[in-house]
């Protein structure tokens, strides 16, 4: 019996896997398992043989089984002890880089615009994207049967039956924030007002939702020349070139007299749009003299004061600089066009860092 434990003893302890403890649990006190015919020969002996060889087989019995239960446990720890070595984790290493979200080209633009006309002594002014038809037109000198009205496309907002409040439209200029401005500041005033303006027109060069920014400049003895000469310094800065040339088309907008539109001289080479070269000219804004009654609604005395305004199409500029060939797209969220013509979210348009980089 003594040769039978240490053989066990030995073995199971040498055992590499759980299968092999469970091939020598089958062989030691399996039902066929040398201790248990061992016991079963308890049979043919005596009872006084029996009562010292039953205790002892017994004993055995459950050394074994012990011995097995350890060594399986320990060969659990040190399989858990691998796997944890496997799986360890250095928490202190960097970061995966991610993908980083851009900066929408509209952004970008708007922040050139304002970083533009800001070193020109401008400020961003504000305002609401819904708006009194007062704010957005009879204040612009566009009263309520001007064909300049039909001819908007204006969202007017839904009205119930008895409301006394004046109608309410989505802004189709950002022009009301001029207004606003005038009244709340007074005159000598620069300011641009980019944002959002909404007019119900669809098709391949119009999206119901446009962007754009529309400049003023109040004070006295504001001139034409002086419009030129900011317009001609903003298109420099904006397109990144040494000179531009502009070209004044006489026009007519309600809200300014006079009224011009202007061309910039360009070269479509190659599909490439070259700014202040060439022999086409490429429509670019809007502008004129602030009109008197513009003036007064704004609460400015027009015999006093007089200034110049302008407005741009941001989306519009965003496309003739940046190459971007489908206006459309600019509001599809597409996340592939977004990293094409989206830009670093650090790199904030300044003048002195060149404005695109
Ligand atoms: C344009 C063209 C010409 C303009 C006028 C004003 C205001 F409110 F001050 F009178 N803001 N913007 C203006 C003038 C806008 O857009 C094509």
């Amino acid at each position: 019996m003594d040769d039978l434990r240490d053989k066990y003893i030995q073995l199971i302890a040498d055992a590499g896997s759980e299968a092999a403890l469970e091939e020598l649990r089958v062989a030691a006190v399996g039902k066929k398992g040398e201790i248990s015919l061992q016991m079963r020969s308890l049979g043919k002996m005596t009872p006084e043989e029996r009562q010292v060889m039953g205790p002892k087989l017994n004993a055995l019995k459950d050394e074994i089984n012990s011995a097995l239960a350890a060594r399986k446990a320990s060969l659990a720890d040190a399989a858990l002890e691998e796997r944890l070595r496997g799986e360890w984790l250095d928490v202190t290493l960097p970061a995966r880089h991610r993908r980083q979200g851009t900066i929408h080209p509209i952004s970008q633009v708007s922040e050139e615009v304002a970083a533009i006309f800001g070193e020109m002594g401008f400020s961003v002014a504000e305002g609401p994207q819904i708006d009194s038809d007062w704010y957005n037109f009879d204040a612009l000198n566009i009263p309520s049967h001007h064909p300049a009205r039909a001819e908007m496309d204006t969202f007017y907002m839904n009205r119930l039956e008895g409301d006394t409040r004046p109608p309410h439209v989505l802004r189709t200029h950002t022009s009301p924030v001029q207004i606003r401005s005038m009244e709340k500041h007074g005159a000598p005033i620069r300011i641009i007002a980019p944002g959002r303006v909404y007019r119900a027109d669809y098709d391949q060069t119009h999206t119901p939702m446009f962007h754009q920014v529309e400049g003023l400049a109040i004070d006295k003895d504001i001139s034409m020349a002086q419009l030129k000469w900011t317009l001609e310094e903003f298109l420099r800065a904006f397109f990144e070139v040494e000179e531009v040339e502009l070209r004044f088309r006489a026009s007519h907008f309600p809200f300014t007299e006079p009224s011009a539109e202007v061309d910039i001289r360009c070269s479509w080479e190659g599909g490439q749009l070259k700014v202040g070269e060439g022999d086409d000219w490429l429509e670019i804004l809007g502008s004129g003299m602030v009109h008197p009654k513009v003036l007064e609604a704004g609460g400015i005395d027009p015999n006093e004061w007089q200034g110049f305004a302008f407005g741009i199409g941001i989306d519009r500029i965003a496309m003739l600089k940046y190459g971007i060939p489908d206006l459309r797209a600019f509001f599809d969220s597409d996340l592939r066009w977004l990293r094409h013509y989206g830009f670093a979210a650090l790199d904030q348009p300044n003048l002195h860092g060149g404005l695109s980089r």
